[in-house]
């Protein structure tokens, strides 16, 4: 890493004593400039307010990466607490900084089952939730019209096993919630790319992958539901990145227009894992980028595993460099 910060303090007796290291900066080579380079669009990361009052990491965002995610600040606990009194003030620090540095910005998340408030899981009937979902997203959408690149729209709404989890939207709207989420955010900012996330969709046979999103996605794309891209969160365990080109074809497979590797992190951060990843990325057309969920270990939700690029000092870890060979 050449970007290490060297002081050369002069001693007591003005001779020059040892170079002292005060600090790594960020990293000298943008993995984001790489993959772009190869023809994909962004190689990302996530962010909220606290972590950007962090000038590391800052520097590693605007040094090594091109797009953004609000890890929690764009979700509907924080931007619609109370009904129809909508807060921005934890998204647009994040907004702020990707526009004013280039970046490319996900919006994550307008439907889950999670982070909701109180107010919203009680409500029972049909007519309400859907004025209530779609003035959630008209609120929230528009807010951010014409900077967001992509939305996920909805969220985990599958059971391991293909079926529809439930929820209050799929316990009172039915399969109908999708409809309604993906029309209203495509009416709110009709240049926005509109996505389907889950989890857990790291290899092509299984039932989640097939029977649950692929088939899913099928049959609404059919229907008119205005589904740009299937998002795979890839929150890997270590060794399980084999399976990522052949999830990401048969997501590919169900007619959406593009895929994305949207919250990766992998439990100790193998080099060849992330370089695993990243080549079934590049390998898939469809595949427009990847985004890693989180900038440190320090700042990861997998405590004690340690699954990002950079270590809890702040240094670049093998992964990182491995990344930039593999795309050099
Ligand atoms: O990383 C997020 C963590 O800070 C929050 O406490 C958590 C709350 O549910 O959400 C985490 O992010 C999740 C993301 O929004 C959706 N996919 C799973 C992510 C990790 O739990």
């Amino acid at each position: 890493m050449k970007a290490t910060t060297i002081a050369c303090l002069l001693g007591p007796a003005g001779i020059l004593a040892a170079p002292t290291i005060v600090g790594r900066a960020a990293p000298s080579q943008s993995i984001n400039d790489l993959f772009k380079a190869k023809g994909k669009l962004y190689y990302g990361n996530i962010a909220d307010p606290q972590s950007l009052g962090n000038s590391q990491t800052t520097d590693i965002l605007k040094a090594g990466f091109g797009q953004l995610t609000a890890e929690n600040s764009m979700k509907w606990d924080a931007t619609e607490p109370t009904r129809g009194s909508f807060s921005f003030s934890g998204s647009d620090q994040v907004a702020n900084f990707a526009t004013s540095n280039g970046m490319l910005i996900r919006g994550h998340t307008l439907l889950w089952h999670s982070q909701i408030p109180q107010w919203v899981q009680q409500i029972t009937d049909k007519a309400e939730l859907t004025q209530v979902l779609q003035d959630h997203i008209n609120g929230v959408v528009g807010q951010y019209k014409g900077k967001v690149y992509a939305w996920d729209v909805v969220n985990e709404i599958f059971n391991e096993d293909g079926s529809l989890r439930p929820s209050v939207w799929s316990n009172v709207l039915g399969e109908d919630f999708v409809r309604i989420a993906f029309e209203a955010a495509r009416a709110a900012d009709p240049a926005a790319k509109l996505y389907i996330n889950d989890y857990n969709l790291d290899s092509a046979t299984y039932a989640k992958v097939t029977t649950g999103m692929r088939d899913h996605v099928k049959k609404w794309l059919a229907a008119g539901v205005p589904i740009d891209g299937i998002g795979t969160q890839s929150h890997l365990g270590a060794g399980a990145s084999s399976g990522t080109q052949g999830a990401l074809e048969a997501l590919a497979s169900s007619g959406v227009s593009e895929v994305a590797i949207t919250e990766l992190d992998i439990a100790g951060a193998a080099a060849n894992d992330y370089v695993a990843v990243t080549n079934a990325c590049l390998a898939v057309e469809k595949c427009v980028g990847i985004t890693v969920w989180g900038v440190t270990d320090s700042q990861s939700w997998r405590n004690g595993e340690n699954p990002t690029l950079f270590d809890g000092s702040f240094n670049e870890k093998a992964a990182y460099g491995a990344i930039v060979q593999a795309l050099s």
